[in-house]
């Protein structure tokens, strides 16, 4: 498995149309230049985390570790585009490849030998170079989880090759933070049982992962025992399919998903149009300071569900808008979408 992660992906797309930043430590942001201390970080240039800057921090506390940063607003439809560019590279060494977010994928090269995969992944960092001007980091391994985890251990623009044999060694001292999907709540639990590396995460006791985190548990456990059962699910061209409107003045907060409803229904119309099933569903606001606000949720499962959707939306809606905070826009979106043609079976 190859899997390539762009390097700080929105600010070095800033960097292709403003050269002079190139280099430099700034932060892409949510919120307009005039409001920014009140957004958060979205990702920031290797210079700037020498600050010890980073995605999610608020804006306001990057400000108080370095006060003459630079701040620009994300512009995501620019970095969509670029993204495309990118995916396009990939896919054009027809391997059955995976996009897991907007600025990484995975490629799977079967039974490549290793030599064979190194070469293909200078071939693939060359080409995002000289085609696109930006620096891809690349990690090849078994499996996924622990490309992805090679890939981030390369960092920046570097290429890591960890072999079969080798994983074990590779993952034994990381924390458990390092694999993929452990976030606040399963890293906290798993601290508070003095699991706090993954070699000691293997040595846990399955069942009892298994009672906490359910089937994740278990892939937990297998994961940090050195196997990784993850396939690729060939990814849609198409990356997201959205719906948005503008909110009428002095609307009712509480009646958003009557807004929210209809978009829904019109959208997962379309993707079952268009034969694609998807993963996340995502809530955006835009507020009255043109700020933006999104909050996402991600199904185990692909689906085509509009329950799924609906319910998504309805959790999302409290988190996001407020009525000391009105917005002015709302849309809902899904994303990390497959093709379904030919699986008739599964609609
Ligand atoms: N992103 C975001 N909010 C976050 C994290 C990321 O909006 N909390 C966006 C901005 C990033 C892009 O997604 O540029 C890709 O995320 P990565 O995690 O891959 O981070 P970067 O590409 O920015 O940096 P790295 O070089 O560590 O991959
Ligand atoms: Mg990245
Ligand atoms: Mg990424």
């Amino acid at each position: 498995m190859l899997y390539v992660d762009m390097d700080y992906f929105y600010a070095a797309c800033e960097e292709l149309r403003h050269p002079e930043l190139r280099g430099k430590a700034f932060v892409v942001g949510t919120s307009p230049p005039e409001t920014k201390e009140s957004g958060v970080i979205q990702t920031c240039t290797y210079p700037a985390r020498k600050f010890g800057i980073k995605s999610g921090m608020s804006t306001a506390f990057a400000f108080k570790l370095k006060p003459d940063l630079i701040y620009l607003q994300a512009d995501e439809p620019y970095y969509e585009g670029i993204s495309q560019k990118i995916f396009d590279i990939l896919r054009s060494y027809k391997y059955k490849m995976e996009i897991l977010s907007v600025d990484e994928a995975a490629l799977d090269l079967g039974d490549s030998e290793y030599d064979k995969a190194k070469a293909l992944g200078f071939s693939i960092k060359n080409r995002i170079k000289n085609e696109m001007n930006l620096d891809a980091s690349i990690g090849i391994s078994y499996g996924k989880v622990f490309a992805k985890m090679a890939c981030d251990a390369s960092k920046p623009n570097g290429l890591l090759l960890i072999k079969k044999e080798e994983i074990l060694d590779f993952i034994k001292d990381k924390p458990i933070s390092a694999l993929p999907g452990i976030g606040r709540k399963t890293g906290g639990k798993l601290k508070s049982m003095n699991i706090n590396t993954i070699g000691e995460l293997a040595k846990a006791n399955p069942l009892k992962l298994i009672e906490w985190f359910g089937s994740y548990g278990s892939d937990l456990y297998q994961q940090a025992n050195g196997i990784d059962n993850s396939r690729i699910e060939e990814s849609s061209t198409i990356l997201s399919l959205s719906r948005e409107k503008v909110i009428p003045p002095n609307f009712d907060p509480d009646a958003l998903y009557d807004i929210l409803k209809p978009l829904a229904e019109d959208l997962v119309k379309d993707a079952i149009s268009k034969k694609l099933m998807f993963k996340t569903i995502s809530v955006k606001a835009v507020f009255q300071d043109y700020s933006t606000s999104v909050k996402s949720i991600t199904l185990n499962n692909y689906s085509s569900s509009l329950e799924l959707v609906l319910k998504a939306v309805r959790s999302i809606i409290p988190k996001l808008v407020s009525e000391t905070r009105p917005a002015r826009k709302i849309g809902v979106r899904i994303s990390s979408l497959i093709d379904v043609k030919g699986q008739k079976t599964l609609f």
